[in-house]
């Protein structure tokens, strides 16, 4: 991909967060979600890509916008598109912290291509590399990460998901001494900290969304990180009753549809499959990855983290928007 093609991403995700910004606290999280997905639409509709959403905002007959399999672009290099236009949409109508917009883009066939189901998720940074298999129980790994990490066990930091279906799993983790940051919501962010140095997470392990699965794994292919994954259907996640059984099942028939099978191991290289992957993420609400929207008066300004795979690089990008003056197809929202 080219390299002007990151600044442009950049753009979309920071249209898609002021967008959703105008709902911040509203307590309406579907028209948080829709403003965002429709300027990020549109912004990825004027970006010079020939452009297929791989991973995203679920089926056609959902999401009319932003489904997987939806061509964007004005022509361009052919990439592949995971997005999450508002990661917390949640988080956004409640004013909680680490809302994000964010996508990722690899040049065509480096993307996973999944349905908008869940996934198991274990990502670590560079340290860990190399030492971490799903297939294990989780203390297993956890030890090794600590050993490749150099420290004892009870210094080891874990961010999970604080979901009813971890309760268990954190009241393991304490039992085995580690320190466990659980995190009402937004798996992203918290997975791409276990890659930044100044950050303290050493370790994600949840069942979150797969969208947001494929796009960490981009970011963390970036920054050298690791992560594996496992897709698993809503009935194996949220309770065997009839209505998660038959959308968990529906599930199931997509994957065989898209040739990948559900509770497969998936490690990084299968989610992100080249290096030439570009991660864009800007906050919405106030968060450790990245700073909120900021607003005075007329100006909003919005904060980015760019990184491009190729060579590693990690941006951060501060933008002053003159909310006046913004192009109309970005304003109505
Ligand atoms: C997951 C997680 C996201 O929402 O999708 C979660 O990956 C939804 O979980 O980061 P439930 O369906 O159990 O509520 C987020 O936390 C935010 O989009
Ligand atoms: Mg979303
Ligand atoms: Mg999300």
């Amino acid at each position: 991909m080219k390299g002007d093609l990151a600044i442009a991403f950049a753009r979309v995700t920071e249209g898609a967060a002021l967008a959703g910004h105008k709902w911040l606290g509203r307590g309406d999280k579907i028209a948080a979600d829709n403003a965002a997905v429709e300027v990020m639409r549109t912004l990825l509709n004027h970006t010079n890509i020939n452009g297929e959403i791989v991973i995203g905002e679920g089926e056609i007959d959902e999401a009319p916008m932003l489904y997987i399999g939806e061509h964007v672009g004005c022509g361009g290099c052919a990439v592949d598109i995971a997005v999450d236009p508002i990661e917390g949409t949640r988080m956004t109508a409640m004013g909680q912290n680490n809302a994000l917009a964010v996508l990722a883009a690899g040049e065509k066939g480096s993307l996973l291509k999944a349905p908008d189901m869940y996934m198991e998720k274990l990502v670590v940074g560079p340290q860990a590399k190399g030492v971490i298999d799903l297939d294990k129980p989780l203390a297993d790994n956890l030890a090794a990460i600590a050993n490749a990490l150099n420290k004892p066990l009870s210094e080891l930091v874990v961010t999970v998901l604080a979901k009813p279906r971890h309760d268990q799993l954190i009241t393991d983790m304490h039992a085995m001494g580690v320190r466990v940051f659980a995190f009402p919501d937004g798996d992203v962010a918290a997975s791409i900290l276990t890659c930044m140095p100044e950050s303290d997470v050493d370790v994600m392990y949840c069942i979150g969304g797969a969208p947001e699965g494929v796009v960490s794994a981009a970011a963390i292919r970036a920054l050298g990180g690791d992560m594996q994954g496992r897709l698993l259907p809503r009935h194996h996640v949220k309770g065997d009753n009839e209505e998660n059984r038959r959308l968990g099942e529906m599930e199931i028939r997509r994957c065989s549809e898209m040739g990948i099978e559900p509770h497969k191991l998936l490690r990084l290289e299968d989610m992100a499959r080249s290096n030439d992957v570009i991660f864009a993420g800007t906050g919405i609400t106030k968060g450790d990855l990245v700073a909120g929207i900021q607003r005075q008066g007329n100006i909003a300004t919005t904060e980015t983290l760019l990184i491009s795979g190729q060579c590693g690089t990690l941006r951060r990008i501060t933008s002053n928007y003159d909310l006046t003056r913004q192009n109309d197809a970005v304003k109505q929202h």
